[in-house]
């Protein structure tokens, strides 16, 4: 099999109008804040029995095509000794990886972030490709003032997701591409339009100049919503202001669309993607690349509790059918689980 035949094997394994990804790649930073949220400790076996536990969730393939893991994850196995990859696998679901190593500021760039972890990529993406991961995941964040994202910014991080992407698919593995715009702050929905068309079109730009297969990656991006200090915007509007953005920015040769959540609510997230799918016309899938929007739920559920497991997979399991109702455009509020 060819680089390109295994590439688009994977890509056909993940795009299929149904399914989305679950991202369960925290790293151990961001899974420790998770888990104090619920008075849990983050341990090697706590996020091992959590991780264990969404990826055996009965039902979970039917809705779910990838799992983003973290390198930690990828070591692991379940309590009769399956890797958790292959857990995963045995539901459908294709195993990825977040290969990016954290952000920190981007020297000169006036509050603008950079991602690291480019040396030693291609070395790494072989062992995980052992492991059992098909695909990639590397996070560049923006945050957005009235100055930022600069120039420089948007170059600097452009170069980084592109770079990754071309080293990605040089390896066999499929790159998701994830330029975050960061909802903090009390920016407009308009100004929020403004920073993605600007983030978006600088990634597409350094993609193309880096020679990255447009058709053999996936988005992730964030939707287009006012700022999280700001009123909330109805998701007919979140939809149209998204839509247009990226009518604007990214090529049609690109598959699918997997977004962010973001900070939204769980709720939330799903009828955004209910409202982008019933506008129709858009070429690509739009789809959801959800952590916490999927996991939130089954977290406040679970609490580190095993008699609380099977409760906390059908959580996790009912999020995942709503978000496929959504990308069907077939979502009601009233499918949500009683409070
Ligand atoms: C933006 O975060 C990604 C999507 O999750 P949400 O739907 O919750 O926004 C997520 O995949 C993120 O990249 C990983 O959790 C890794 O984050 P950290 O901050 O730990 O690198």
């Amino acid at each position: 099999m060819t680089i390109q035949d295994e590439l688009q094997e994977t890509i056909a394994g993940l795009i299929d109008g149904q399914r989305g990804i679950l991202a369960a790649d925290e790293s151990t930073g961001t899974i420790a804040k998770r888990f104090s949220s619920v008075g849990v400790e983050s341990n090697e076996e706590n996020r091992r029995n959590y991780r264990a536990a969404l990826l055996s969730s009965e039902g979970l393939g039917e809705f779910v095509s990838g799992v983003i893991l973290f390198e930690e994850t990828l070591g692991q196995s379940d309590p009769t000794g399956a890797p958790l990859a292959q857990v995963a696998a045995s539901q459908k679901i294709i195993p990825g990886i977040k290969v990016d190593k954290g952000k920190g500021l981007l020297p000169g760039g006036s509050g603008d972030m950079i991602t690291y972890g480019l040396d030693g990529l291609a070395d790494r993406l072989q062992e995980y490709k052992k492991q059992g991961a098909r695909f990639a995941k590397w996070r560049e964040v923006y945050p957005v003032t009235l100055h930022n994202p600069t120039e420089l910014g948007l170059h600097a991080n452009a170069e980084m997701l592109a770079r990754y992407a071309a080293i990605c698919q040089s390896e066999g593995v499929v790159p998701i591409v994830e330029p975050e715009v960061l909802m903090d702050g009390a920016h407009s929905i308009g100004r929020s339009a403004e920073a993605n068309e600007q983030v978006w079109h600088s990634v597409f730009h350094a993609l193309h100049k880096h020679g990255v297969i447009l058709e053999l990656i996936l988005l992730k991006p964030s939707m287009v919503t006012p700022g999280s200090e700001s009123s909330r915007a109805e998701p007919q509007q979140v939809a149209e202001y998204t839509l247009r953005s990226l009518r604007r920015t990214v090529p049609a040769a690109v598959p699918s669309i997997n977004f962010l959540s973001g900070g939204q609510a769980a709720e939330e997230a799903t009828a955004n993607l209910n409202a982008l799918n019933q506008l129709s016309g858009a070429p690509w899938q739009l789809s959801f690349s959800y952590g916490r929007a999927l996991q939130q739920p089954a977290l406040a559920v679970w609490r580190g509790q095993s008699e609380n497991t099977v409760a906390a997979q059908s959580a996790l399991v009912k999020r995942a059918h709503l978000n496929h109702l959504a990308m069907l455009g077939q979502y009601q509020e009233n499918l949500e689980p009683k409070a």
